[in-house]
């Protein structure tokens, strides 16, 4: 079995802390009971310093043996290839949670990442939030008659729409009880809880290490 690490940075300011990335592929090995370390990259120079594992300097990426892969979509999909519990083998169900996984990636995280963005700007009036507001009913309309994406179970699909969604701004831009419902049911899963309060503790650490440093 070869060794799968997570990579992240080594701390960040608190307004990300929660919602870093990392948290994605933490939270599938939680699903999926996939034994992993979390590994970082300084915080300083993370432009450049590890353009090799990521050539857009962000995070997160996995290694697992000798591979390493980033973008956290394809991390989960190669996580999700390693366990029924984040995607079924069934050929249909397969092929619906990779579906739901690129629509959450490129339908819905493509628009609320750049509406967030504007929103967290200031600016006066986000010329996205009409595009905003019509994707997220369209998603309304979908969850209001099933209470997963794909397959009638939870998925790595639900995994990733629900990271895409549970964001603050976009939970309270408008009221949408399904798409709530949804993301309060998807959230509550003890694999979330255990991953977001180990992302916490992680940059906690990292708030006592810097202080030694400094
Ligand atoms: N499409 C990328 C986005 C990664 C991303 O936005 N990472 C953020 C943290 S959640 C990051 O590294 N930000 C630091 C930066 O851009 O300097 C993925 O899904 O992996």
């Amino acid at each position: 079995m070869s060794e799968l690490i997570i990579w992240t940075l080594d701390w960040v300011p608190e307004g990300p802390r929660g919602f870093v990335r990392d948290l994605r592929l933490r939270w599938a090995c939680e699903e999926a009971g996939l034994v992993y370390s979390v590994r970082s990259i300084p915080f300083e120079g993370r432009e450049t310093n590890h353009l090799s594992q990521q050539p857009f300097g962000q995070v997160p990426f996995l290694s697992d043996g000798e591979l390493e892969i980033f973008e956290s979509g394809a991390g989960l999909l190669h996580l999700a290839r390693k366990s029924e519990n984040l995607m079924p083998r069934d050929l249909i169900a397969e092929a619906k949670t990779v579906q739901w996984i690129i629509a959450a990636l490129n339908s819905i995280e493509m628009v609320s990442v750049p509406w967030w963005f504007l929103e967290i700007s200031g600016a006066k009036d986000n010329g996205l939030a009409d595009w905003m507001a019509n994707r997220l009913d369209q998603l309304e309309n979908v969850l209001k008659d099933r209470e997963w994406l794909s397959a009638d179970r939870f998925t790595a699909a639900d995994l990733l729409m629900a990271d895409v969604l549970r964001v603050p701004k976009v939970r309270a831009f408008g009221d949408r009880p399904a798409t709530e419902a949804y993301v309060a049911r998807v959230t509550d899963r003890p694999a979330f809880k255990k991953a977001h309060s180990d992302q916490l503790a992680y940059f906690a650490t990292a708030d006592e290490a810097r202080r030694e440093q400094y």
